[in-house]
Order: C-alpha cells, then structure tokens, then sequence
C-alpha cells in the first residue's frame, strides 16, 4: 500500500474499524475513506454496489460486524448471522468485481470447534462442534473466510482473514446486556465504587479462562499483515497467554479500585472453557503485540472516564 492509495475502513466507528482509522493515519495514510451506518447500510447490497463503483477503494479492512458478548450473542441470533451474512456477501463480492487489489477480512476466535486443542492452531477450522452461545456469529464469520478463500482460488482475489482473539480498548461497548466481559467489568466495578455498593456481580463461574488483546495492537498487526501476508490460509492474532475470568475481575478491581466483594450469577452462561490462540504462525511472520494487559486496561478505564462516565455526568445522565 502506498500512503496515498484510496483505503476503505468498513466499521470505522467500531472497535477494530476506530482503531484501524487511527492507526492508518498515524502511518501516514492520507486517503481514508469511511461511510456511518446512516450514510451506507452494509446489509444493502445495491446501496454498496454503488458506493464501490463511486469510490473505486484500493483496499478495504472489512470491521463492519453486528457484535457483541456472550448474552448479546445468545438473545439475538437472527442478527448476528443474518446482518453478519450480508455484509459479507455484499462488501467481498463488491470489493472483487470493482477491482480492489486486497482485502484484509476480520474473523474471530469463536470460529474454532468449542473444545479444540489448546492452544489453538488455525488448522482447527471446522474439526469438530461450535460453542452454542455463539455458533451464529460464528457460523457467518466462517462463512466470510471461505468466501474469500473461494474468490481467492476461482478468481485469483488478493483477501487475507484475521483471526483476532478477544479484543478491548477505546470506542468499546460499555452496555452491560449486550458487550463483552472486559469493557463490562471495568464499568461495573467502576460504578460500585462510585456509589459505594458493597459487591459486584459477575456472570457464569469465574473459572472460564480467555486471552484478550488491545485493539490497537490488532489494527497494527492488520496493517502489517496487509503489507507482508498474501495468503489466503488465517492468521491468528493474539498475545498467546490467557486469564481466568476471576483472575481478570481482581485485575480489573484493583486499576479501578473497587474494595467490595465479587460474586457470581451462575444462572448466566460461562461459555467456552477456553479459547486460547496459537500465535506461533503470526509470531513467524514477524509481528508480536506490544500491549501489556495491566497497561492496556489502565489506559482504555482513563478513556472510559473521560468518554463515558465523565461524559455522561457532564450531561446529566
Ligand atoms: O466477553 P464475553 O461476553 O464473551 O464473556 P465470550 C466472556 C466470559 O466472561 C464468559 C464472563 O464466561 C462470561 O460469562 N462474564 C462475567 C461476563 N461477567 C460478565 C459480564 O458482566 N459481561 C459479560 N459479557 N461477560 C464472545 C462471543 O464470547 O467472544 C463472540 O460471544 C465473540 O462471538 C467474542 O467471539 C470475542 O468470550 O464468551
């Protein structure tokens, strides 16, 4: 990629899409294009047909996805296939025939069977059953990377497939239904501080054990691996060390300085045992995280005070 070649960041209010917008101009790319929900609906295969016959992007990092944690996953399924489906179909298929020269595809690392063999090479792909809270999502994303290893393979289109792990930091959902555990803890244990509740309630067990890697360590490694990765085969992309949900909650508790109890609802889901990714592939490619995860939560709770509970008490919410 050349720093003025036309670059669409499908997603870029997300997680990953703000973090990859961020990234690209800090690398000096100048020619970024982006498109809000309301101006392009993704799931609207005319609509992205036109937008790619208008804007003719070079390259395109696809982060636009229906998303979200453990419940969110299991209470809408219709969604997170459906909405995850076309998008798909509509950005790959539109990327190849209006002539983009790469496209970097986002998975993730529910794609893997439930109990797959820790830690978790990418020749895991489709050995055995999916974890149920999130088969839906993950049934689409497999979908997305055989897309793009069959686009690849009968037309010769240049798409890579991340398989990012867990991912946190800035522009997070902080909803406590529908996000995931890390951006819920730290808004949970924040306002029990805050109001001087004496616990805190976490879902499931505590004894799941996840990986988690701040997400501007992925949109450098998205970056990187759009410059040095021609392969339709995935990529892993994690820091290769997991946590307990337990040992994250005292994590969390301690930046945040919460002194109350933790408990735990053991009606909600615990969800898979564990899902830590083998990152030997990435890690021979060339490129490693640099993000601790003490130094990424501090960092992404100062973000949460000053861009939503700060901002919401400055307008009186
Ligand atoms: O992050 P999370 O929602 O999703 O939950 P997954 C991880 C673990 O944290 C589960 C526990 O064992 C939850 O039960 N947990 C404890 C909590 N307290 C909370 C809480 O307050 N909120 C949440 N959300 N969890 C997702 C998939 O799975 O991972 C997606 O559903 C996606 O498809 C994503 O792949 C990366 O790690 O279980």
């Amino acid at each position: 990629m050349n720093r003025d070649s036309k670059i669409y960041i499908a997603g870029h209010r997300g997680l990953v899409g703000s973090a990859l917008h961020r990234a690209a101009v800090r690398r000096g790319f100048t020619n970024v294009v982006v498109r809000t929900r309301a101006e392009l609906d993704l799931r609207d295969a005319a609509a992205v047909e036109r937008f790619f016959a208008a804007e003719r992007p070079e390259y395109v990092f696809l982060a636009a996805a229906k998303v979200g944690g453990i419940l969110a996953n299991d209470t809408y399924p219709a969604e997170f296939i459906g909405d995850n489906l076309k998008i798909q179909v509509n950005v790959i298929d539109a990327a190849y025939r209006f002539g983009v020269r790469k496209l970097c595809f986002l998975g993730s690392s529910c794609v893997y069977p439930r109990l797959a063999p820790q830690p978790i090479k990418e020749d895991a792909l489709l050995t055995g059953p999916l974890e149920p809270t999130n088969e839906w999502y993950a049934v689409a994303k497999i979908a997305g990377i055989k897309m793009c290893q069959a686009y690849a393979r009968q037309y010769g289109f240049a798409a890579i497939s991340l398989m990012p792990t867990n991912l946190y930091g800035p522009n997070d959902n902080f909803d406590l239904e529908t996000s995931h555990v890390l951006p819920a803890l730290l808004r949970k244990f924040h306002e029990a501080r805050v109001e001087g509740r004496p616990s805190v309630t976490l879902w499931g067990t505590g004894t799941p054990r996840r990986e988690f890697l701040h997400v501007d360590d992925l949109a450098d490694a998205a970056l990187w691996l759009m410059e040095h990765y021609d392969s339709p085969e995935l990529v892993n992309v994690g820091v290769g060390e997991d946590i307990s949900i337990s040992e994250l909650a005292e994590l969390i508790r301690s930046i945040v300085g919460f002194e109350g109890a933790i408990e735990y609802d053991r009606t909600k889901p615990d969800g898979t045992p564990r899902k830590l990714l083998d990152v030997s592939k990435l890690h021979a490619l060339g490129w490693r995280h640099r993000i601790g995860l003490r130094e990424g939560i501090e960092s992404t709770y100062a973000w949460y005070l000053e861009n939503v509970a700060n901002a919401a008490r400055r307008s009186g919410a």
